[in-house]
């Protein structure tokens, strides 16, 4: 299995990222220890000088698997089911530019906390109708780049917390480049057995977040990483487990502990 980790690409406040400051002495890190791919958080594409980040890339040979969206709806507040139709237009037209990037990249654009929340005067209904046209917009900006929607836990948003519930609303939006990013820390939450989930999304999913059931790295916690790895041969997946963990003890000790424990236990 090919391993990345996912740093910041500017200061953010979420706090499962390492390496929140220098992007060239980050990506250098990450390369020197071992991983193959380098997942990007990233506020605005607009930010990024794309070529100098091309270059860092080609001369650390590190590839990006995909791109997180989440800052814009943490640091700004756009949100792709937000009740007024002006910051969904604007959080349209982000993912839009992600989807750009993710092209020049080879990367999956993630959807996960730009999707926003349902909040207790709308119904699921009403709220997922708006996400999925959203998607359709955003899918149709390139068909070739994948849209990878989280299901995340509960605590962080009330919309799409179960494998199966973002499973729905792929199949309903019925798109081949829209699929499944699958994050193992909200799925030892919402998931009765994670490993059915992951057979049940099958080639539906499109990318995967590792962390432990304390979001530490990988063998910190209680998740067996086994089940998740066997489950994820048998349904023929070759993506990324793409690190999104807590800094801790330090961010240094944590990105080494995950890709030294994910490889003895991959291989
Ligand atoms: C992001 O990938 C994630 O897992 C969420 O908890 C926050 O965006
Ligand atoms: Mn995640």
């Amino acid at each position: 299995m090919q391993l990345s980790i996912v740093i910041s690409t500017q200061p953010a406040s979420f706090a499962a990222l390492l390496y929140k400051g220098n992007l060239d002495e980050n990506i250098a890190r990450v390369s020197s220890l071992g991983y193959d791919g380098v997942e990007l958080a990233v506020r605005d594409p607009s930010l990024l000088d794309v070529p100098a980040l091309e270059a860092l890339l080609r001369k650390e040979n590190l590839v990006v698997p995909a791109i997180g969206t989440g800052q814009a709806f943490g640091e700004e507040g756009l949100s792709l089911t937000d009740p007024d139709e002006q910051i969904r237009l604007k959080a349209i037209d982000r993912i839009k530019a992600q989807v750009r990037l993710a092209r020049r990249l080879g990367a999956v654009v993630i959807i996960g906390l730009i999707r926003g929340k349902q909040g207790r005067e709308r119904s699921a209904d009403q709220v997922e109708s708006l996400l999925i046209e959203a998607l359709r917009t955003c899918a149709l900006e390139d068909q070739t780049v994948k849209l990878a929607i989280e299901a995340i836990n509960r605590y962080e948003t009330d919309l799409l917390n179960t494998v199966a519930s973002a499973l729905r609303l792929v199949e309903e939006l019925g798109m081949d480049n829209v699929g499944l990013l699958l994050d193992t820390f909200h799925m030892n939450i919402e998931e009765p057995s994670p490993s059915t989930s992951i057979m049940a999304a099958g080639d539906r999913v499109f990318h995967v977040h590792i962390a432990d059931s304390n979001r530490w790295y990988p063998g910190a916690g209680h998740i067996n990483f086994g089940e998740i790895v066997d489950a994820l041969d048998k349904i023929g997946y070759e993506g990324f487990a793409s690190a999104e963990i807590m800094p801790l003890p330090d961010p240094v000790t944590a990105s080494k502990k995950a890709v030294e424990y994910m490889r003895d236990l991959t291989g």
